[in-house]
């Protein structure tokens, strides 16, 4: 039987790139891109949008009816940064709006969804080196406890209602097709941005901040591959942890020099979103995602760059 797929927050970074995957496998009509805002030229021309407010129940309630969705790809949320300055709004995103998900998919029998949960569900008491898939997590930012609750919702509505949720906890995400929006780990997106545009970046996190990140193209196959995994062989309902490459802003601003010789990178004090950079991992062990279904990653930091720089240079 042919899916019907509903992706709630299109717009965004994942958004924008998972719905032009998922259409390329589905079709364009199968996968019905919504957002609370207008939609980006690609993904209105590119098959169907509805707006979609995930704290309306009436509106998402609609939503499941008109479309009666097999799959739910639920993205909207208030990243770690912009948590830190709106923190009810964040709570009632992230958490509120997981919650009608849940709710309508088990109500209307929706096959799968999938949430994104973050790194961000570490601490600072958390092991910082080849962090585990279960270690003692402290998130401090609202962004990160919301996540860290989010990730107890959905192995709870597995368990008590046979709801097949599967999430991934993402590294910080690389990509050239769409901007990050409020994230602590914004800048290795706007690094390229600006080397490309003026061969220069000030770093708002320190030149020695290690965090795990991830190219785009691995972040979106990691997430078809889990969603197309055989249910019998994920023994993990909360998130799975998922490594990519780990490096720090002077490790990148190295890398990118290869490519553009005169690229200068400095590094701003007293950004807030260092304190948050620093509670994170420094590495992630992803052996559970190897395990039980098969992850591996492609793109290493030259790989990364040399790609992001490609791609980049003809859009901007
Ligand atoms: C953020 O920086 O808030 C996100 C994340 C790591 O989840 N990119």
């Amino acid at each position: 039987m042919s899916e019907k797929i509903l992706v709630i927050g299109a717009n965004g970074q994942i958004g924008t790139e998972l719905v032009t995957a998922l259409r390329n496998i589905h079709g364009a009509e199968q996968v019905i891109a919504s957002d609370i805002n207008n939609p980006a030229y690609a993904i209105r021309h590119s098959g169907p949008f509805e707006f979609v407010n995930v704290l309306d129940k009436d509106n998402l309630h609609h939503i499941f009816t008109k479309h009666q969705p097999s799959q739910v790809y639920l993205l909207a949320a208030i990243l770690s940064a912009v948590g830190e300055q709106k923190p009810k709004m964040a709570w009632d995103l992230n958490m509120t709006g997981l919650i009608h998900v849940l709710d309508f998919a088990v109500e209307f029998k929706t096959e799968k969804v999938f949430w994104p949960s973050s790194i961000a569900v570490f601490g600072p008491h958390s092991p910082k080196e080849n962090t585990p898939q279960y270690c003692v997590m402290d998130p401090n930012t609202v962004y990160g406890f919301s996540k860290l609750a989010g990730e107890r919702w959905c192995e709870y509505y597995y368990t008590k209602y046979g709801l097949d949720v599967r999430s991934i906890r993402y590294p910080g995400l690389i990509g050239w097709r769409a901007s990050p929006g409020g994230g602590t780990t914004d800048y290795a997106v706007h690094i390229f941005h600006e080397a490309l545009k003026k061969g220069r970046y000030e770093s708002f996190l320190s030149a020695d901040t290690a965090l795990p990140m991830m190219y785009m193209e691995d972040a979106i196959r990691a997430t078809i591959t889990l969603m197309n995994a055989p249910a019998e062989t994920l023994s993990i309902r909360s998130a799975y942890n998922l490594a990519g490459i780990s490096f720090t802003p002077t490790q990148l601003a190295d890398e990118i020099k290869k490519i553009i010789p005169g690229f200068e990178i400095s590094y701003s004090k007293n950004d807030p979103r260092q304190a948050i950079a620093d509670s994170w991992p420094k590495s992630i062990d992803d052996s559970y995602a190897h395990k039980d279904w098969d992850w591996q990653l492609e793109y290493d930091l030259p790989a990364m760059t040399i790609d992001m720089l490609e791609n980049l240079k003809n859009i901007i």
